[in-house]
């Protein structure tokens, strides 16, 4: 089952399922107080009850998701929504050889705790973004005004129940400034939260059963002025942890009454040389989840 989150003109937020290629929308944010997503991810099992739900409940005009897809982020056509209401978006560091490497050239002097970490038994873990710092698919990603060196990093990414259990995936780019994070292990969170320094989409997928860790092909490619400037890959199975330890990690002592998503970290880091720049488009491409596209901003 794949969950899509869309506006449509005239009606706001709405909730539908991909059935082929259409998107049958079955619950509006207005009808749900803006917490469809929060109150399905706090059922024992998510995934069931909204197949139970979705069996009731009278389904709406489809509309095609090649055609929300292809939309620009503009009230007066149905486009698609970043796939969340409530939830807070988490992630997850240095748990590919690639981050760590890259990581280990950035940072001045703070090199041996990004080692240390990706050999550790206790994950990075951080707090990325509060739902209005989420942009859906088309919808602009941020490089910081005071920030010189900057990339998106492209990540599977696993949506967790209230009671952590992994219900889906999704496709998410955790933009992070390099040049600040590289210059103090401390100023991490002003590296990777700031508005619009997350994206997520184009879909959630819903498993019924939960799987420890698929091999998800991810590629970013980045476009300038027409042309690609990078394209890199990587799969899931070269992470060093698995999302179950993640998610277990993520549950110690802490309380997700909305559910939450989480980030699994970047295996795709692209040379030194690069920086995102202002008008670049971010691709992201998972073969089971979709393209999550993003066009690059800067400034006011
Ligand atoms: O420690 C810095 C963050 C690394 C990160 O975000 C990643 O590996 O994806
Ligand atoms: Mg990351």
């Amino acid at each position: 089952m794949k969950l899509v989150h869309y506006y449509s003109p005239g009606q706001g937020g709405a909730w539908g399922l991909l059935e082929f290629d259409t998107v049958h929308p079955f619950a509006t944010d207005e009808g749900c107080g803006g917490a469809f997503l929060s109150s399905l991810l706090q059922w024992p099992n998510p995934v069931e009850a909204l197949a139970a739900i979705y069996g009731e409940v009278q389904r709406g005009e489809g509309i095609s998701l090649d055609e929300l897809l292809a939309a620009p982020v503009d009230p007066h056509v149905p486009h698609l929504l970043a796939p969340l209401d409530l939830q807070e978006v988490w992630a997850a560091g240095v748990t590919y050889q690639r981050s760590k490497v890259a990581r280990m050239e950035e940072s001045v002097g703070g090199g041996s705790f990004y080692d240390r970490v990706y050999d550790a038994e206790r994950p990075e873990l951080f707090l990325k973004a509060t739902p209005s710092r989420v942009s859906g698919p088309n919808a602009p990603v941020r490089i910081r005004k005071d920030a010189a060196w900057n990339v998106p990093e492209p990540e599977l990414t696993v949506l967790v129940s209230s009671t952590g259990r992994i219900v889906g995936y999704t496709i998410g780019n955790d933009v992070s400034s390099r040049d600040i994070e590289g210059e103090n292990p401390l100023y991490l969170p002003q590296a990777k939260v700031y508005r619009q320094s997350c994206a997520l989409g184009p879909v959630i997928w819903l498993e019924t059963e939960e799987i420890e860790r698929r091999p998800f092909d991810i590629t970013l490619t980045i476009e300038r002025n027409g042309a690609e400037v990078f394209s890199g890959s990587t799969n899931t199975n070269q992470m060093r942890r698995t999302f179950a330890d993640l998610v277990s990690w993520l549950m110690r002592d802490n309380v997700l009454p909305h559910g939450a998503f989480l980030m699994t970290g970047t295996g795709v880091v692209p040379g030194d040389e690069f920086t995102l720049l202002p008008g670049d488009v971010v691709n992201i491409a998972v073969p089971e989840l979709g393209v999550l596209r993003n066009p690059v901003v800067q400034g006011d």
